[in-house]
């Protein structure tokens, strides 16, 4: 209820639904098409798709809809699929995204070759995959790019953007509740959206999200130890040094899901780390529809997103499905990370 009545006695906007809150901005902007409104309007539907079939999926053995065909026959696919096609399709129904980059597809897929298509969609349909079969959060990850050229027909190349050039990213999260977290910028700021499933209506729940400038949870695959660089391990180790005066040693958590990594460190503060590692010489993490909407939003929200050595987003990018290290967390903690890596500690 106080939510409620700070809306109406304040400046905050708490509760406003999200359709509303996505309009309201386009407002602002009185030279917008609404092509731009148009797109986020259809990818917080898409959320509400996948959200019902993430809630059912540990039904679906129980109701004896394994294997490839379902009980009425169907073709059934499995939740990362689903995700990626109910996108797909809801994207490509507006004609005002002209190709989609995604974890599922190993090509661009072009919705339309219709020059007033002037958007592009990168993402990551269902991140966390590994978490679906034991229940625990997993997400949808996306950044939307601005064609340079609609007459142009559109290409791969077309997406090896830096992340810098974004014009909007976010993410939904599968978690206790869905929400969808959303900024097209500094300026603008991030804000998140919370899921009320009794009205099928996302409502802004925290405006304004902003970082802490130094956290106290740190989350690694520890597991990877032996496979890190000796600058890792170093760091590693010093983050769980018992040192009072600096506020360590740091608390671990860890899910296996970047989305759920990622936004408890967007809220709390602390750092989240993959780096590179033997196995993964280049990172395991994706340059386009993971690090870059995520280090786009946590700098939007007073944050930093580094690849060990520099910004994430003024990578250039030289392949779709590229790899790279990803730190993403408080300014001072990723700063103290790239200490370690760069030989300054
Ligand atoms: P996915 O996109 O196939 O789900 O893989 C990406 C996931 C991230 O969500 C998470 O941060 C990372 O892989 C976890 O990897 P690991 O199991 O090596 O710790
Ligand atoms: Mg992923």
């Amino acid at each position: 209820m106080s939510d409620q009545k700070s809306a109406h006695e304040g400046s905050s906007r708490i509760g406003i639904t999200l359709e509303t809150f996505i309009l309201e901005g386009m407002l602002g902007h009185p030279a917008a098409t609404g092509t731009f409104t148009s797109i986020l309007n259809q990818i917080s539907f898409a959320a509400k798709l996948i959200t019902s079939k993430v809630r059912r999926a540990g039904l679906v053995n129980v109701l004896g809809y394994t294997g490839s065909t379902n009980v009425q026959g169907e073709q059934v696919m499995k939740l990362d699929e689903e995700a990626n096609a109910a996108l797909l399709a809801v994207l490509g129904r507006r004609k005002h995204v002209a190709a989609v980059a995604s974890e599922e597809l190993d090509e661009i897929e072009v919705l339309t070759n219709d020059s007033r298509a002037r958007y592009l969609v990168m993402m990551d349909p269902l991140d966390g995959s590994s978490n679906i079969d034991v229940n625990v959060s997993i997400g949808t990850i996306f950044g939307i790019l601005k064609r340079q050229d609609p007459e142009v027909l559109v290409s791969a190349n077309d997406f090896l953007k830096p992340g810098v050039e974004l014009s909007a990213a976010g993410y939904i999260m599968y978690g206790s509740s869905t929400m969808v977290v959303l900024t097209t910028g500094k300026a603008s700021g991030v804000h998140g959206f919370t899921y009320d499933p009794t009205c099928g209506e996302f409502f802004l729940s925290h405006e304004n999200i902003k970082i802490p400038e130094k956290g106290s949870t740190y989350s690694i695959n520890e597991g990877n130890h032996a496979k890190w660089p000796d600058e890792v391990k170093k760091w590693a180790n010093w983050i769980k040094d018992d040192n009072k005066a600096e506020g360590r040693p740091y608390g671990g958590r860890y899910v296996g899901t970047l989305v759920a990594d990622a936004h408890r460190t967007l809220l709390k503060g602390g750092i989240f780390a993959y780096p590179a590692d033997k196995k993964s010489p280049e990172g395991k993490l994706r340059l386009l529809y993971e690090a870059n909407p995520f280090a786009f939003i946590f700098e939007a929200a007073g944050g930093k997103a580094s690849h060990g050595k520099g910004r994430i987003l003024e990578i250039q990018p030289t392949k779709l499905h590229q790899r790279t290290p990803l730190i993403l967390g408080s300014p001072r903690d990723v700063e103290a990370f790239e200490d370690f890596m760069t030989g300054k500690r």
